[in-house]
């Protein structure tokens, strides 16, 4: 007996003695702070757009609007908080002043704010109310406070800076904690500022002296994220879709940025291998085309598979994902927004409900220092403090997780142990089914979260291979699971000669359709090739597998008359390349800002027109995006009038089709549309479509 107890305590000397004798990795590259930690572990957090904006239908206001226009009806911050408590969001960040200078709450240093609005008799404060919502529904708050102020006297003199510290110094004062202060991009140009009616352009580098602003904010409230292009804690994506990138770093060459900088997007919005600074991504996008609420984008909130995709490009792809949820004029998140948000959070909680490899045996190729603290079971236990890892040096190593039996899954969750900087460069994955080894997926980074979507496959063992890596990688946790699969709506389109084409997403699935507003149903009409539709209809259609019965949501797409008899002529009379009226916006129309004033489209015959459609280049990258314009009608192609004159808001950032309403009604049969400025001074604009609006 005592020899056996002196043996096992000699076991025992030797396995401490083992693991002490093995040294913790070293930290690689930039880390993130514990503060940019616990935001990271936030995921899922939402935006609130609501303002003057949300009274006048437009997406920036140009400052010079009444305070008077602000009068919700039934503004109720805790419904904004049930709902976003209710979707997994952690937290809740407001636009508490949005380009065109309004507060929403009763700011000592300006009268355009709630307090002379007839909301509350001017005695509101939005702010307060949500601060409030916020505790109680135990969500952080976060501010969005545009450095763009299209209302105030001074911005772009120094003494703007002043009052934008002031407002921020109230705002990280009076409300409480702030988890994240927002810094959009979007600045200078044209404004009311205070009466001048002017442009104003700003140096975006240097006008806002941003090192003592930041100072200013980590003074006040040590603990927010500081978020904007270059950070210093979070950084944009670079697209207001909601998406971050397969190849996603964390690390930023923060120095080599400034906010609102062009090219952002196509050069550092994902982030750099080498970079010097931990600014992570953070992904936002709105449940609507739109960030700010309008009636008539009621029906065009995003689809269950629309919401799921951006969840899986933002969460599953090492961002954080920030979902703006507007508030119309009664002061509400709208029903059919509150609607989609359930089904996505009911979906999530669908894939992530049974993970499969939880205690699953697993085996590593490599394990640091043969120590039982950095072994290949710390990738299942749940334990994100513990970690695979392989010694110093080791960069190529594989990990097997072994299920015992043939397991059927379509997700493969993987996180790197952060903490100590973002590591894996290239990855893939195996299945081994029947004995055979298959490689299901190549992958490049990884970082906080990673969730590989994958075609259903059964099988008892999966091999993942770090391939490369910036040093010995770090797997904190590894989990899978089997998704249920869900019918997506049908894909509609329609040619320029009005025919409509309906496809079902997967094979074998039955498509059904309605053309006069009903809701439709398996008695409604069954699509079996395409139709015709030359006037303005509501078309509404399902998918459904009539074996398991498994359906689609339904979805809402309103055609307006078609453009069968269009056509783009020269003034010489020349047709030109129809891609601008071919009703396909992945076609575009380049042509020179010359050019734009010497064609007209010929509509075929004479139409009542209320408003015009306007969709920039679809393409990853934008170019050639007009962003101020002219729009004309004319009865005979020469006398013309101008029917509408403006800018296309934040069309750059959020590239989608742009609706404008005419003060009133046109008989027209020609239109026009000019470019009065391109981005980037460019003197090329490309046009995927033009449109008319006759409902
Ligand atoms: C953009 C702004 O210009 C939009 O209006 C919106 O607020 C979005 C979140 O950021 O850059």
């Amino acid at each position: 007996m005592t020899l056996l107890k002196n043996f096992s305590f000699f076991i025992l000397i030797l396995l401490i003695q083992s693991c002490a004798s093995v040294s913790a990795p070293e930290p690689v590259g930039p880390v993130p702070s514990s503060h940019q930690l616990d935001w990271q572990e936030m995921e899922f957090y939402g935006f609130i757009h609501f303002s003057i904006n949300t009274f006048t239908d437009v997406e920036w206001g140009y400052g010079d609007k009444s305070p008077e226009l602000f009068n919700p009806t039934e503004l109720d911050t805790r419904q904004w908080a049930r709902i976003a408590k209710e979707a997994g969001m952690k937290g809740l960040i407001l636009t508490n002043k949005h380009h065109d200078g309004f507060s929403l709450w009763p700011s000592e240093y300006t009268d355009y704010s709630v307090k002379n609005s007839p909301w509350k008799n001017g005695e509101g404060d939005v702010v307060k109310e949500l601060a409030e919502a916020c505790k109680e529904y135990d969500l952080k708050m976060g501010i969005y406070l545009s450095p763009w102020d299209r209302n105030h006297a001074d911005y772009g003199k120094p003494e703007y800076i002043d009052y934008f510290r002031n407002q921020l110094t109230e705002l990280l004062t009076n409300y409480g904690d702030i988890f994240e202060v927002w810094f959009d991009g979007a600045n200078g140009g044209d404004g009311y500022y205070g009466g001048a009616n002017e442009v104003r352009t700003v140096d975006k580098k240097t006008y806002y002296d941003w090192e003592n602003t930041n100072a200013l904010i980590r003074k006040l409230q040590p603990n927010a994220i500081i978020w904007s292009d270059n950070g210093p804690d979070a950084r944009w994506v670079g697209n207001e879709h909601g998406f971050s990138y397969e190849t996603t770093w964390s690390p930023l060459l923060r120095d080599s940025i400034y906010g609102g900088m062009p090219d952002y997007n196509i050069k550092y919005a994902m982030g750099q291998e080498n970079g010097t600074h931990w600014v992570p991504a953070e992904a936002d996008v709105s449940i609507r085309p739109n960030w700010y609420y309008h009636k008539s984008e009621d029906n065009k909130v995003k689809t269950l598979k629309e919401l799921l995709d951006i969840y899986y490009r933002s969460v599953g792809q090492n961002s954080t994902l920030l979902l703006n949820l507007p508030v119309d004029r009664r002061g509400l998140v709208h029903e059919n927004d509150e609607k989609q948000l359930k089904k996505l959070t009911a979906q999530l909680k669908e894939d992530f409900a049974n993970n499969l490899a939880s205690n699953a045996k697993t085996t590593a190729s490599q394990v640091r220092g043969n120590a039982s603290d950095y072994s290949a079971k710390n990738t299942v236990d749940g334990n994100k403090n513990t970690y695979w890892a392989t010694d110093d040096g080791v960069t190529t190593a594989s990990i097997i997780i072994d299920f015992g039996k043939p397991t059927l899954f379509n997700r493969f969750l993987i996180q790197e142990y952060i903490p100590l900087g973002q590591r894996v460069k290239q990855f893939s994955l195996e299945a081994e089914v029947d004995g055979k080894w298959e490689t299901i997926d190549n992958q490049t980074t990884i970082g906080y979260k990673r969730i590989l979507r994958l075609e259903d496959i059964k099988a008892t063992k999966i091999r993942l291979t770090i391939e490369d890596s910036k040093a010995a990688p770090l797997i904190s946790n590894i989990e899978v699971y089997h998704a249920p699969l869900i019918v997506d709506v049908p894909k509609v389109s329609r040619d320029k000669q009005g025919n409509v084409t309906l496809e079902t997403p997967e094979d074998g699935l039955s498509i059904y359709y309605t053309l006069n507003g009903d809701e439709p149903s398996t008695s409604s009409l069954k699509y079996s090739e395409p139709f015709h539709l030359d006037h303005p209809t509501t078309l509404k259609t399902f998918s459904i597998d009539p074996e398991t019965q498994r359906q689609s949501e339904t979805l809402s797409e309103n055609f307006e008359i078609s453009k069968n008899l269009w056509k783009i002529i020269t003034l010489d009379g020349t047709s030109l390349s129809e891609e601008a009226i071919d009703e396909n916006p992945l076609t575009e129309w380049s042509a020179n800002k010359e050019l734009l004033s010497n064609y007209k489209i010929d509509l075929g015959e004479t139409t009542t027109i209320k408003g015009f459609t306007y969709t920039p280049t679809q393409g990853r990258w934008v170019s050639g995006v007009i962003t101020h314009y002219s729009f004309y009608g004319s009865k005979d192609g020469h006398q013309w009038t101008k029917l509408s004159e403006g800018e296309f808001s934040n069309i750059i950032a959020n590239p989608i089709q742009q609706n404008v309403m005419f003060d009133k009604a046109s008989d027209i049969k020609y239109i026009k549309l000019i470019a009065h400025k391109i981005m980037n001074d460019s003197d090329k604009a490309l046009i995927a479509e033009i449109g008319v609006i006759t409902k």
